[in-house]
């Protein structure tokens, strides 16, 4: 497997024209720097680097037409699970030549003469979910050129998507074992995933270009810094959430309605169940213009978020609801938030 990696990044020629494709997280985004920064190492510049939006982790019709128009000869694609629709790779094997490095689970062997498909579970035992590619990358990478100074780019990445339990002493050694460093790694993440959050796809783009600019993670805090309002804002209410919501004892339920500058519900929620209300039910309606969107937490997994979610926006006009048993989301009218809130007491008490 490494060896169809080092095969694939040596074919790539001058005349090559590479792209680019990075899941719009903070992983998808820190594992396209440490592939790009690593590529100029060799001489060889992308002309196009980009993310396809939240909620699409297969290759879309818009980015197959992108790709061609622009003459695209060779493609890495990163922390996008495309194996789940093999269809679209089949038609860009026609034009390019592919490169899919991943941890996500493994649905379709994509392997063939144009297309080159690396899972973290390929290579290593380590529970794939941990495995993230920001760290996948970083060591394929290592096997081509010293690239240890782009550590701290894999460590953000890690913290990004939970994997700290595993790559601890990888941390350690980003941070010298000095708190302080490893505080700034944090807010780096924090801030790269606030910019995603505030500005959707052009904010992502701009956490590219910072972290690819800087030198270090201080300089990623500086460069992203006007997203230092959202945490402001996060704290408010999770500081003052006895005043804007109300908890049930009885029952263990935290309900209260929102009404933020930025779209941070779920941050709030997974703050609020893992720290003030932990192992209770959380529901934070977060109300938008026309639409009231919900983030529901119980991280105990005794009652299913799912479950909730998808009873009680049931009935609504325009409304959806449901995810998985620890967090679930949906949406429903504004108009209808009070008998929701009343459907969510129901539930409770039966
Ligand atoms: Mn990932």
């Amino acid at each position: 497997m490494i060896k169809k990696f080092l095969e694939f990044i040596q074919n790539i020629k001058k005349e090559d024209r590479l792209a680019i494709i990075y899941h719009t997280d903070a992983d998808g985004v820190c594992s396209s720097v440490i592939a790009a920064k690593s590529l100029e190492l060799m001489s060889i510049k992308p002309v196009f680097v980009f993310t396809q939006g939240a909620g699409n982790i297969t290759i879309t019709e818009k980015t197959i037409k992108q790709l061609a128009k622009k003459n695209i000869t060779k493609i890495i694609i990163l922390d996008l699970a495309v194996d789940s629709d093999p269809k679209p790779i089949k038609k860009i094997e026609e034009f390019a030549e592919i490169l899919v490095v991943d941890h996500h689970i493994i649905s379709n062997d994509l392997n063939s003469k144009r297309t080159t498909m690396i899972k973290s579970q390929n290579i290593s035992e380590i529970d794939p979910s941990q495995y993230c590619a920001s760290k996948l990358i970083y060591d394929l990478f290592l096997q081509i050129k010293d690239i240890s100074s782009f550590n701290w780019i894999s460590a953000i990445g890690i913290i990004g998507d939970f994997g700290i339990k595993t790559w601890k002493s990888f941390l350690d050694s980003v941070a010298q074992s000095n708190p302080e460093k490893l505080k700034i790694l944090f807010e780096a993440e924090e801030l790269v995933t606030y910019a995603h959050m505030c500005d959707g796809e052009k904010g992502i783009e701009k956490a590219y270009q910072a972290l690819y600019s800087a030198k270090t993670p201080s300089d990623v805090v500086e460069n992203l810094k006007e997203y230092g309002a959202v945490r402001t804002e996060i704290e408010q209410f999770v500081e003052n959430s006895e005043k804007i919501g109300e908890f049930r004892e009885g029952v263990g339920l935290f309900y209260c309605e929102i009404a933020p500058k930025y779209n941070i519900k779920s941050k709030v929620s997974n703050i609020l169940s893992t720290k003030k209300y932990a192992g209770k039910t959380v529901i934070v309606v977060q109300l938008d213009k026309k639409k009231a969107t919900i983030s529901a937490r119980n991280q105990s997994g005794k009652i299913s978020m799912d479950s909730l979610m998808r009873e009680c926006t049931q009935g609504f006009k325009e409304a959806n609801g449901g995810g998985h048993v620890p967090a679930a989301g949906g949406a429903i009218r504004r108009e209808d938030v009070g008998a929701f809130k009343n459907k969510i007491i129901d539930f409770f008490s039966k």
